[in-house]
């Protein structure tokens, strides 16, 4: 096997003798063979990929089809984020909310200490700083993650801006959060024997923990995308949406598109949507209408902040996409299937005998033989899915062909519109246009989705996603609603206009009614015509709608009164929905309850109407 280059002491310790400190502490506590900082290099990728081939944790894809590129086989048992055992250790449980699952913080440190302590015997503890957003810029974090897992090293490497650059940047006094991580499987028991590793190390219990007061991370026993990339869901968002909320900012799930029109006009949409509903679609959308053009700044987390001129800015704090690889395909996304041609991680896909990967959607025609993800012979008549649901790529940003040039612009760009959309297989139309600001944040409040595999449990049921956050939101979802409104009265009329979108109407038959996916461009261009100012909207109770003949269906063959059915607000399903948000409101504590959205609701249920019965 080849041996680290080990860098056991901080190359610029002496710059941030707190970093090295902390690092001292979680190697006493941990117990490592040996501290390794890593610096970002190429050739530390190189190294670090090697040995991992070697070690059987990734598999090296055929250069002539996918250079410098591997698959990772996670264990089944660890494949997706694990909602119920991630924690808020806030120290009212109040603050957590009814939304988040609650420890007290000092019960959870005594418990994470006894879990972390000796978790890395055997192993290799890697020091990663990071920053989230361009290192230095006005709206970027810092961060320093500790792991033993290499994997996650690689894919940090691919995801954030890591290494010598971001330690360097991390000056005495600058804030950086904490993200410790161990996959919580020593290599050497109690009593000094070494095992085997195994190709996926995890641990069975798991604990996805955030302090939101002090700010710091605990991961325990994954090594799986959102549990154990800890920049990503654990510190953009959890911790994010905490410092948004205190420093008058938001740390949101999504996607930033630029949007160019025939005209030569550009546009910034931001666009909340739940895991695995086709966000990074959206972001790398190529228009079937001709003139129009979309580019991609990201597909998963925005921060924004209103800037000197009162208008709000967004950044992409991440440097790569953690794209759901199933579905993703040369008709549903040719942008993204050319993104990975190389220098990309899979995971939980299939590996074709040619060694390059293939997954459901991926081509039209599946190969012949493969093996699957879970490293199975598989054939088209195996009756099973040769990648999993939740397998993914991960990718560095800028192999995008459509990332937009400034997309690393420290400033981020002025957001013109927000988009909120869920799986909704009825109720909620094509799209609808907020009134005002607060009748926006109600369409996000009330968002609803159906589950999918990007977390574990049941796929398909509807839950409520207010935001696209239920998941990630690091506080009361309550005063996160509260701070929503209050951004608004801030942005007064500088803030975006606020849309709700849903592409995944179905009929009776349950097959979906839009076409979606590159046809969503046609909604964009409603949408940009309202901002523009080109197009009317009929005003109804859910907001302002299209008119059916503004609505661009050149070129599609689709039933008329299909679209008519899913572009209208139907009156009796959104009485009942009302009244279901009215009981879902009242799940949360009164006092930090935003009046205004109380205040929509009302408005609703009173423009809805009573149902009228024939007599
Ligand atoms: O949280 S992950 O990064 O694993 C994926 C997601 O849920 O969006
Ligand atoms: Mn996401």
């Amino acid at each position: 096997m080849t041996m680290l280059a080990t860098r056991t002491t901080p190359p610029l310790n002496h710059r941030n003798p707190e970093i090295a400190d902390w690092v001292d502490d979680i190697a006493r506590l941990t117990t490592p063979d040996e501290v390794v900082w890593v610096d970002g290099s190429t050739a530390e990728w190189d190294r670090l990929t090697k040995e991992m081939v070697a070690q059987g944790t990734l598999i090296r894809l055929n250069p002539e089809w996918r250079p410098n590129s591997f698959l990772a086989r996670s264990d089944p048992a660890d494949v997706a984020r694990v909602e119920d055992r991630t924690f808020i250790c806030s120290v009212d449980p109040d603050d957590a909310g009814p939304t988040n699952n609650w420890r007290d913080p000092s019960i959870m440190r005594l418990e994470l200490s006894e879990l972390f302590s000796h978790s890395m015997r055997g192993r290799t503890m890697y020091v990663i700083p990071f920053s989230m957003g361009p290192i230095g810029g006005a709206l970027s974090q810092f961060g320093v993650q500790i792991t033993d897992s290499p994997y996650v090293v690689a894919s940090m490497a691919l995801m954030t801006r890591m290494g010598d650059a971001a330690l360097e940047a991390i000056t005495p006094g600058t804030p950086w959060v904490p993200a410790l991580h161990s996959v919580g499987a020593p290599l050497v028991d109690d009593d000094g024997v070494r095992h085997d590793d195994s190709a996926w190390p995890n641990n069975e219990n798991k604990y996805i923990c955030h302090f939101p007061e002090s700010r710091e991370i605990w991961s325990f026993g994954s090594g799986y995308g959102g549990n154990a990339l800890l920049g990503k869901k654990c510190f953009a968002l959890r911790i994010a949406s905490v410092m948004a909320r205190d420093e008058g900012w938001m740390a949101e799930h999504m996607l930033i598109v630029r949007v160019t029109s025939p005209e030569n006009r550009v546009f910034h949409l931001a666009a909340a949507f739940p895991s695995a509903c086709g966000k990074t679609n959206l972001a790398m959308l190529a228009p079937t209408i001709p003139g129009w053009k979309v580019e991609t700044i990201g597909d998963d987390i925005a921060w924004m902040r209103p800037g000197p001129d009162g208008r709000l800015r967004a950044i992409n704090p991440e440097r790569g996409f953690f794209g759901v690889a199933p579905g993703t395909g040369l008709s549903t996304n040719p942008v993204a299937t050319k993104t990975i041609w190389g220098n990309t991680i899979f995971t939980n896909v299939a590996l074709r005998d040619d060694g390059d990967v293939w997954w459901e959607g991926l081509t039209d025609t599946p190969p012949a033989h493969a093996t699957d993800w879970a490293g199975n012979d598989w054939t088209p008549a195996s009756g099973t899915r040769a990648a999993h649901p939740n397998g993914r790529f991960t990718v560095a940003a800028d192999q995008c062909p459509t990332i937009a040039d400034d997309w690393n612009s420290p400033d981020g760009v002025v957001i013109d519109a927000i988009l909120f959309g869920g799986r909704r297989p009825s109720t909620v139309p094509l799209v609808s246009q907020a009134r005002t600001w607060q009748q926006g944040v109600f369409m996000g409040a009330t968002m609803a989705s159906e589950t999918t595999a990007a977390a574990t449990g049941e796929v398909g049921v509807l839950r409520h996603d207010p935001f696209a956050m239920l998941p990630f939101t690091g506080y009361n979802m309550a005063d996160y609603f509260a701070h929503w409104i209050a951004m608004g009265e801030r942005l007064g009329e500088n803030a975006p206009a606020i849309f709700s979108v849903n592409w995944f109407r179905t009929d009776a038959d349950g097959r979906f009614i839009w076409p979606g996916f590159s046809e969503n461009a046609r909604v964009i261009e409603w949408i940009v015509g309202r901002l523009e100012g080109d197009l009317a909207a009929r005003a109804t109770p859910i907001g302002g709608l299209p008119l059916a003949h503004e609505l661009n269906l050149d070129g599609l063959s689709l039933d008329v009164d299909e679209i008519r059915g899913i572009i209208d607000l139907d009156k009796t399903a959104w009485r009942r929905e009302a009244a279901e948000i009215a009981d879902y409101f009242g799940t949360f504590d009164e006092t930090r309850f935003p009046i205004e959205l109380r205040r929509e609701l009302e408005r609703l249920t009173r423009e809805l109407g009573p149902e009228v019965t024939p007599s």
